[in-house]
C-alpha cells in the first residue's frame, strides 16, 4: 500500500499529509515531507486525525425528520421546497449557509447556484465570523482581497508582530515554523493579546493591551514610524494614496503617553515595541481573530495595513501584513465568492461584474445585489422573511453569536436542510432535512491555504452508508430545480476548471486572482496536482488592483472605550483551545485529544476570582444579556484583571454548561458584518453543588450527557467509552438511572456521602459510578483502562492496588504525559529545558504542540524556586 497525498482537515495552515489506510475504517497519518506549508510537521490535532475516521457518529443516510429516505427521495423534496418557496416569495425568501470547511469546487457549485440561478445573494459562510473584517480591510487598501504574505516570509522577517492571535494553539506548524526561523536567526517575537497565551512564552514583548484598543496601538506606531522618518515618501508618491487630512489627524493625541492610557500599557513597553518595529524593515504582522472578531475589526485591519503601506513593508521578502485564515478553505471559499457581498473570482457588485459573471455562467437569474451577512440572515429567518434555508459543513445553533436566538429561528423556519458528516449536531437537531455529506479523507478535491497556495484533499477512504461529496449533493439539486446543463457536472475536475475559466474572463490584470495555467488540467493533471501559489509575490512591482493602480492609507480612529455597565463588570473574551477544532463534532470524537482540557473552563485573573469568591475549580456561571451557562473556574495570573475567557467549543451534544455561544452577543462591524465575539458584557457568578462524581461507560462515545439531577454533565471521550464529569443538587441516588443493566456492586458511605457503583456486564467492567459529597475522587485514568476488563468488588477502590497512579492533566497529547510528572522532571534537573525534558520523558518530541506548555512550566518552577 502506498501513502495517499492529501491535505489536513483542519486549519489554515494547510499542511500536507500522508494518509496511509490501515483498515477499512483506519488510517496511518504522517506529515508530507515535501508539502511547502509543513515540510513533514503536523500538530496534535493532524497527527490524531486518524482517531476521528471512524463511522461513529456517523450521518449514513439521507433523512427526511427521523425517517431514513433514500436519495431521490430527499433531493426531490429539497428542490421542490425551495423552487415553491421561491415561486411564492421571491427569491430573496431562501438562504444557505455555508462554511470555510468547504472544498472550493462544493463552494463553487453552493455560489453558482444561488447567485447565478436562484438570482438571490442570500448565501453567507461561517467565513464571516471568522475573516471578513480582513476581507473588507484589504478590498479598502488594495482595491482587492488580497493577502500580501507567504510564509516564506516568516522565515526572512527580522521581526514577526502576531496580533490577536494565539498562533502557538491555533496555526501550531506556523508558529514552529517562526520558533525554527527564531533559532536560526534570532527573529524577533513581539505578542499583542490582552490575555498571556502560550504564544508568549518565546516572546520578546507581550503587550497585554486594554481589548479593543489595538486601532490607537497601530495609529500610534504610524505616527512613531513618521516622527522617526521612515514614511516611504517615494513609495508613497508613487504607489499609495492618501487622503486629505490623513497625516494630520495622525499628528494628534498620537504620543506615546496618550497611546499608553488608552491602551492601559506600559510607556515603556510600548517605546520598546515602537523602536523595534522602526529599527527592522523585514517586519510580517500576522493578525487573526483579536483583530478580525471585533465590532471595530474592519478599521483594526486597515490600521495594521497602513503602517505596512506607509513604510513600504509591503511586496518585499520579510516585509507584509499577514490575515492568517482559520478554517482549511477560507480562502478557497473567497476565490469562489461563498460570502453574500462577493460575487465570484474576486468581483463585486458591479453592473459590468454581474454582466460578465452572469455571461460566463449562462445564467438564467443573475443576483444583483449583495445578500443578507450571517447575522442578519438569521434574523431574517427569526423574522420569517426567510423561509428555506440549507445549512452545509457548519454548526450555526453552537458558533453564531446569541445562539439562542439562532435556535429560536432555526425552530420556526418553516424548511431546514442540513448537510453534515455527523447525524446529531446541535444544528441537525432542527433539520426537516439531513444530508450525508462524505467527511475527510473520503472527499476529493481543493483547499487554498493561508498563503494561497492550493492543494489537493484526497480521498483515502471509500464513502460509507450512503454519503456523497458536498459538490455532487448541491449540483443534485440543482439539477432538480430545473438547470440540468448548468449543473452536470460528473467530476470536481470538471468543476475545478470552470472556476478556473472564471478566474481568467475578462481579466485583463485587473484581479489578481487569475488561474490561467490551471485552467486545462485533465481530470489526471487534476489528480496528480501538486500543491501550488498563485499571486506570486503580491504588490512586488507596487501594482494594486484599483483603478489608478494605487493603495489607499485609509483614515481610521479609535473609538471611545464602553462604558462599563454596573451589572456587567466583566468583559467576556473567547476563542480555542490547542486539541480541539470548533463545535467538537470530529475532535471530540479523540480520547487523546480529549486530554489537554477535559472541561470547558472560566479562566478569570486571581484577585477578581477572590473578590467575586469564585474558587479554583469550582463551578461559575457566565451571565450576559443573551444568555448564561456554567464553567470551571480557572485561575490565570494571565488573565488581565476585568476579563474572563472561555472556549467556543462544547455543544449541547457534549456538555451541560461550557455554552459560550449563548453568551456572545450579535453586535457586528459596519463595514464587514463580523461579530464582535472577543468582547461582550458580562458576570461571573460562584455555583453551588451538594455533590461531584464522575461516570465513566463502556461503549460509545456519543450521546449527550443522560444523567439527571446534573447541573454539571461534560463528556469527553475515553479508549472504549465515555468519561462524564458531574456535579448537581439533590439526592445522587437518581444518577443511578444512568447507570446500564448489569451485575451491579456497591461501596457506598451514605455517612460520609460516598457514592461508589460498578456495573459487570459478563464479569466485564460496563460503568462505574463515583459520587462524593465533600470527600476526594479518585483520579480517573485507572478505572477508565478497566472498562471491559474483567474486575470484581476491588474496582471500587478506584486504583490499582498499592500504586497510585494521577498523572495530572495531560500536556503532551501524543505521548500522553502529565502534568505532574513533567513537574517532576523539571525538579529532578538542575538546568533543564524544553529538549531536556523531551529526552527524560518523551513530551514534546513528535508533534511539538506542546513544547511552549512545556516552556511556561519551566519558566514557573525557575520563579518559584527565585521566589519560594
Ligand atoms: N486548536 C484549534 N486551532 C484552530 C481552530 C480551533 O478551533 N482549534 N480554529 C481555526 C479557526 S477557524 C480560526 S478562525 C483560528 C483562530 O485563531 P486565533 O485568532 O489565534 O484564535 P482565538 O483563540 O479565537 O483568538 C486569538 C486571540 O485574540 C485575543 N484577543 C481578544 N481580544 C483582543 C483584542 O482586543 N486585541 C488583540 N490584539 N487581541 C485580542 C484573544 O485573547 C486570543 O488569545 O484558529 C484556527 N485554528
Ligand atoms: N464566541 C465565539 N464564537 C465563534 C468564534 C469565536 O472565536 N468566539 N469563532 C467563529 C469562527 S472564526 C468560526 S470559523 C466558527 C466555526 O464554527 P462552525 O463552522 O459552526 O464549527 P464546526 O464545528 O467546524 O462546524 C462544522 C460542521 O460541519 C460538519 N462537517 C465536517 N466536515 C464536513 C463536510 O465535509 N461536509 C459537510 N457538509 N459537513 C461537514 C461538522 O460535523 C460540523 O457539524 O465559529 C465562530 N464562532
Ligand atoms: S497546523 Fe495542525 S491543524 Fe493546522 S493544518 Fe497543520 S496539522 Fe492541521
Ligand atoms: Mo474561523
Amino acid at each position: 500500500m502506498t501513502a495517499i497525498r492529501t491535505t489536513c482537515a483542519y486549519c489554515g495552515v494547510g499542511c500536507g499529509i500522508l494518509a496511509m489506510p490501515t483498515g477499512p475504517r483506519s488510517m496511518a497519518i504522517k506529515g508530507d515531507p515535501d508539502h511547502p506549508a509543513n515540510r513533514g510537521r503536523l500538530c496534535s490535532k493532524g497527527t490524531h486525525l486518524g482517531e476521528t475516521v471512524g463511522l461513529e457518529g456517523r450521518l449514513l443516510h439521507p433523512m427526511i425528520g427521523n425517517k431514513q429516505a433514500g436519495w431521490d427521495k430527499a433531493l426531490d423534496l429539497v428542490a421542490r421546497r425551495f423552487r415553491e418557496t421561491i415561486a411564492r416569495h421571491g427569491p430573496d425568501s431562501v438562504a444557505f449557509y455555508v462554511s470555510g470547511q468547504l472544498l472550493t469546487e462544493d463552494y463553487y457549485v453552493a455560489n453558482k447556484l444561488m447567485k447565478g440561478f436562484i438570482g438571490s445573494a442570500n448565501i453567507d459562510t461561517n467565513s464571516r465570523l471568522c475573516m471578513s473584517s480582513a476581507v473588507a480591510g484589504h478590498q479598502r487598501a488594495f482595491g482587492e482581497d488580497i493577502v500580501p504574505a507567504s510564509y516564506d516570509d516568516l522565515d526572512a522577517a527580522d521581526l514577526i508582530v502576531l496580533v490577536g492571535s494565539n498562533t502557538a494553539w491555533c496555526h501550531p506548524i506556523v508558529y514552529q515554523r517562526i520558533m525554527a526561523a527564531r533559532a536560526e536567526r534570532g527573529t524577533k517575537i513581539i505578542v499583542i493579546d490582552p490575555r498571556r497565551t502560550e504564544t508568549c512564552e518565546d516572546a520578546d514583548l507581550h503587550l497585554a493591551l486594554k481589548p479593543g484598543t489595538d486601532v490607537a496601538l497601530m495609529n500610534g506606531l504610524l505616527a512613531h514610524c513618521r516622527r522617526e522618518g521612515l514614511v516611504d515618501a517615494t513609495f508613497l508618491a508613487d504607489h499609495v494614496a492618501a487622503p486629505e487630512a490623513f497625516w494630520e489627524a495622525l499628528e494628534r493625541d498620537h504620543d506615546l503617553w496618550s497611546i499608553a492610557k488608552t491602551c492601559d500599557l506600559p510607556p515603556a513597553d510600548l517605546q520598546r515595541f515602537y523602536d523595534l518595529f522602526a529599527a527592522t524593515p523585514r517586519t510580517v504582522t500576522l493578525f487573526s481573530q483579536g483583530i478580525n472578531q471585533s465590532i471595530r475589526g474592519t478599521d483594526q485591519v486597515n490600521a495594521i495595513v497602513n503602517v505596512h503601506l506607509a513604510t513600504g513593508r509591503i511586496g518585499k521578502p520579510g516585509a507584509a501584513p499577514f490575515s492568517i485564515t482559520g478554517q482549511p478553505n477560507a480562502m478557497g471559499g473567497r476565490e469562489v465568492g461563498g460570502l453574500a457581498t462577493t460575487l465570484a473570482a474576486h468581483r463585486g457588485f458591479g453592473e459590468e461584474d454581474v454582466a460578465e459573471v452572469g455571461r460566463f455562467w449562462a445564467a438564467e437569474r443573475m443576483a444583483t445585489k449583495p445578500g443578507l451577512k450571517a447575522v442578519d440572515m438569521f434574523r431574517a429567518i427569526a423574522e420569517g422573511r426567510i423561509k428555506a434555508l440549507w445549512v452545509m459543513a457548519t454548526n450555526p445553533a453552537v458558533s453564531l453569536p446569541d445562539a439562542a436566538r439562532v435556535r429560536e429561528a432555526l425552530e420556526t423556519c418553516p424548511f431546514v436542510v442540513v448537510s453534515d458528516v455527523m447525524a446529531d449536531t446541535d444544528t441537525t437537531r432542527f433539520a426537516h432535512v439531513r444530508l450525508p455529506a462524505a467527511a475527510w479523507g473520503e472527499k476529493d478535491g481543493t483547499v487554498t491555504n493561508s498563503e494561497r497556495r492550493v492543494s489537493r484533499q484526497r480521498a483515502v477512504l471509500p464513502l460509507p452508508g450512503e454519503a456523497k461529496p458536498d459538490w455532487w449533493i448541491i449540483k443534485e439539486v440543482g439539477r432538480r430545480m430545473g438547470w440540468r446543463t448548468a449543473f452536470g457536472y460528473a467530476h470536481p475536475a470538471e468543476i475545478w476548471r470552470e472556476h478556473a475559466r472564471l478566474t481568467t474572463y475578462c481579466n485583463e490584470g485587473a484581479r489578481l486572482l487569475d488561474l490561467r495555467d490551471k485552467v486545462a488540467l485533465g481530470n489526471a493533471d487534476y489528480d496528480a496536482l501538486e500543491p501550488f501559489q498563485w499571486g506570486g509575490t503580491p504588490f512586488a512591482d507596487g501594482r494594486f488592483s484599483t483603478p489608478d493602480g494605487k493603495a489607499r492609507l485609509v483614515p481610521v480612529v479609535q473609538r471611545e472605550a464602553e462604558a462599563q455597565l454596573r451589572d456587567w463588570p466583566m468583559t467576556l473574551n473567547t476563542g480555542r483551545y490547542r486539541d480541539q477544532w470548533h463545535t467538537m463534532t470530529r475532535t471530540g470524537l479523540s480520547p487523546k485529544l480529549a486530554r489537554h482540557r477535559e472541561e470547558p473552563l472560566v479562566e478569570v485573573h486571581p484577585a477578581d476570582a477572590a473578590e467575586l469568591g469564585l474558587e479554583d475549580r469550582a463551578l461559575a456561571r457566565v451571565v450576559t444579556p443573551q444568555g448564561e451557562s456554567l464553567f470551571r473556574v480557572a485561575h490565570m495570573p494571565g488573565q488581565r484583571r476585568g476579563e474572563a475567557f472561555t472556549p467556543i467549543h462544547w455543544a449541547d451534544c457534549q456538555s451541560t454548561g461550557g455554552r459560550t455561544g449563548l453568551l456572545a452577543r450579535p453586535l457586528v462591524d459596519p463595514h464587514s458584518g463580523q461579530p464582535g465575539f472577543k468582547m461582550t458584557p458580562a458576570r461571573v457568578e460562584p455555583v453551588a453543588v451538594d455533590w461531584r462524581g464522575f461516570l465513566i461507560l463502556h461503549g460509545s462515545a456519543l450521546g449527550a450527557p443522560k444523567a439527571p439531577h446534573c447541573l454539571w454533565a461534560t463528556r469527553i471521550a475515553v479508549p472504549n467509552g465515555a468519561l462524564y464529569e458531574l456535579a448537581g443538587e439533590g439526592d445522587p441516588a437518581a444518577l443511578d438511572a444512568a447507570l446500564p443493566r448489569g451485575q451491579r456492586i456497591e461501596a457506598s458511605d451514605p455517612s460520609r456521602g460516598t457514592r461508589r457503583v460498578a456495573i459487570l456486564q459478563d464479569g466485564r467492567l460496563a460503568a462505574v459510578l463515583f459520587v462524593t459529597r465533600d470527600g476526594d475522587l479518585p483520579a480517573r485514568d485507572w478505572l477508565i483502562g478497566q472498562l471491559a476488563q474483567p474486575q470484581g468488588p476491588q474496582v471500587l477502590a478506584g486504583r490499582a492496588p498499592g500504586a497510585q497512579v494521577d498523572v495530572g492533566p495531560i500536556i503532551c497529547a501524543c505521548f500522553g504525559v502529565g502534568l505532574h510528572a513533567i513537574v517532576a522532571a523539571i525538579r529532578a534537573q538542575d538546568r533543564v529545558d524544553v529538549a531536556a525534558i523531551g529526552a527524560a520523558l518523551g513530551a514534546g518530541t513528535n508533534c511539538g504542540s506542546c513544547r511552549p506548555a512545556i516552556a511556561q512550566l519551566i519558566a514557573a518552577e525557575k520563579k518559584e524556586a527565585v521566589h519560594g
